[in-house]
């Protein structure tokens, strides 16, 4: 990163970046992965939900210190939150409504009042630990996610002169879809609290000028993206997220990767088989049965690599609510049939492995993956497919990359799959493991030329430079 802002830097999240049970250990996520590492270099304050936290030091210690432990470089500060509010604001009003609203699952939304008051009153309680770090100095506010859409209206509403900026960790679904939250217009005008918003992509930013164009009759000026509400300018710009190229391609190019993936391999009985990879938290928006499913297809329509081949598939669990516990067990017994149904003696088609890997073994993984697919139904950006990019150090694999991600649209030298397109898929993954090897390398460096200019540190950067010209 080279900019640093005139004022402190303030992060406010759901999630700690560090949960600390004994030792502090990074949590798992597209928002930790990119943002702690700008963090470490700029000394901010990072605020966030503390429930999860079991420290052992108590009172003002417990709510305020220096991370990560081995090396403290900055400052976190957690907000108490009681079960009854983790029930309503995270559990509820964001996980329940916001997140399958904007992913356009809209089965799966399910609402109740109680979830939207808690809603309101965390994001004040945010808002209170925001004041309290700033004091009377000058700082500018970063918010991250959908679990803080309310939180600069407070903020403004209590001190106007500071600086506040939310990213919008998701999509933004166009506006047919959007008018179905009951509390639309109230989650409009709180996000017009900010003076800079950032989505990932061009089409959510447009999805969200027509939804304040039509639910607040706002100023909207699509082609500069300025929207003028009750007085106040809100920039609204797409960045697209990024990974720490270099990290990944020096983590994937180590000795001990290879050592790590040997060993790998050869305590689960899959040496010299072509192996196949998806990494994915435990999500129904990340498509994790589409991609059994197409596995399923793939094995029974081409038997031939049955025995030479076996996908693995990386999952970790995130949310312990309904319904993401109800869909790990529909993978699991997704998982068991397909096995079932074509395992010949020690081999398995899936290797179905649940839990959190470090990011050296992912990288790893990524590197000796021939061929990885990325089934999302809908998704933000997908990091997992930007690290597969940059650990592809032999240039050996195939990226297949749905056409409903983020990366999708930013990132060359993939392949597209529709993950509803079920035998598509399932032709495209023996595609993959024939593609020709000269093919494979010139897409993946054409690829990874692209993550490599387009990294973390340029999305901060042009956050910051775009934060920096609002007065
Ligand atoms: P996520 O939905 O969490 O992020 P993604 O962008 O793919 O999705 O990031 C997942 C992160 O978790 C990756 O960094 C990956 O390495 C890590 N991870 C996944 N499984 C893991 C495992 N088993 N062990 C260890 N680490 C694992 C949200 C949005 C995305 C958007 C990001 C960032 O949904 O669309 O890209 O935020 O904005």
């Amino acid at each position: 990163m080279k900019r640093f802002l005139k004022e402190r830097l303030i992060v406010v999240s759901n999630r700690e970046p560090y949960s600390v049970k004994g030792r502090s250990e990074k949590t798992v996520g597209g928002l930790v992965s990119a943002l702690d590492p700008v963090m470490q270099r700029c000394r901010g304050i990072w605020i966030a939900d503390g429930a999860g936290h079991q420290r052992a030091a108590k009172g003002e210690e417990a709510l305020r210190f220096m991370v990560p432990f081995d090396r403290p470089s900055y400052t976190m500060r957690l907000v108490p939150l009681t079960r009854t509010d983790i029930e309503g604001y995270y559990n509820g009003y964001s996980n329940r409504l916001l997140w399958p609203l904007c992913h356009i699952t809209l089965d799966r939304i399910y609402h109740k009042k109680f979830y939207w008051r808690t809603y309101e009153k965390v994001n004040k309680l945010f808002a209170d630990a925001v004041l309290e770090e700033a004091g009377r100095k000058r700082v500018t506010v970063w918010l991250q996610d959908y679990h803080l859409a309310l939180c600069a209206r407070e903020i403004k509403r209590r001190r106007p002169g500071i600086k506040t900026s939310i990213f919008w960790h998701i999509p933004w679904p166009p506006h047919g879809v959007f008018r179905i939250c009951p509390q639309r217009k109230e989650i409009l005008e709180g996000m017009l609290g900010n003076d800079l918003i950032g989505f990932h992509l061009d089409s959510f930013k447009a999805n969200f000028m027509r939804a304040v164009d039509v639910e607040l009759g706002a100023g909207v000026d699509y082609r500069e993206g300025y929207i003028n509400f009750r007085g106040h300018t809100t920039k609204v710009r797409a960045f697209p997220i990024s990974i720490d190229f270099e990290w990944f391609n020096n983590a994937a190019s180590a000795e001990s990767a290879e050592r790590f993936m040997k060993r790998f391999l050869r305590t689960r009985g899959l040496e010299g088989l072509k192996i196949g990879l998806s990494v994915d938290r435990l999500d129904y928006t990340k498509g994790i049965i589409k991609c059994l499913e197409a596995l399923e297809l793939f094995f029974a329509k081409y038997p031939r690599f049955r025995e030479r081949f076996t996908y693995i598939q990386v999952a970790v669990p995130t949310r312990k609510i309904e319904p993401f516990l109800s869909y790990t067990e529909r993978v699991r017994k997704k998982v068991e049939n397909v096995n079932r149904k074509f395992s010949r003696g020690r081999w398995r088609p899936v290797e179905y492995i649940e839990g959190k890997f470090s990011q050296n073994e992912l990288a790893a993984l990524y590197r000796f993956a021939d061929v990885m697919m990325i089934t999302s139904v809908y998704d933000g950006m997908n990091l997992v497919a930007k690290e597969y990019v940059a650990s592809q150090v032999d240039k050996k694999g195939v990226l297949l990359l749905s056409e409903f991600t983020g990366a999708a649209e930013e990132l060359p030298g993939v392949t597209l799959i529709n993950p509803y397109a079920t035998e598509a898929c399932a032709d495209a993954v023996k595609e993959a493991l024939e593609a020709r090897p000269e093919v494979k390398r010139k897409n993946l460096e054409i690829a990874r030329a692209h993550v490599k200019k387009n990294n973390i540190y340029r999305w901060v950067d042009n956050i910051l430079k775009e934060l920096e010209k609002i007065r």
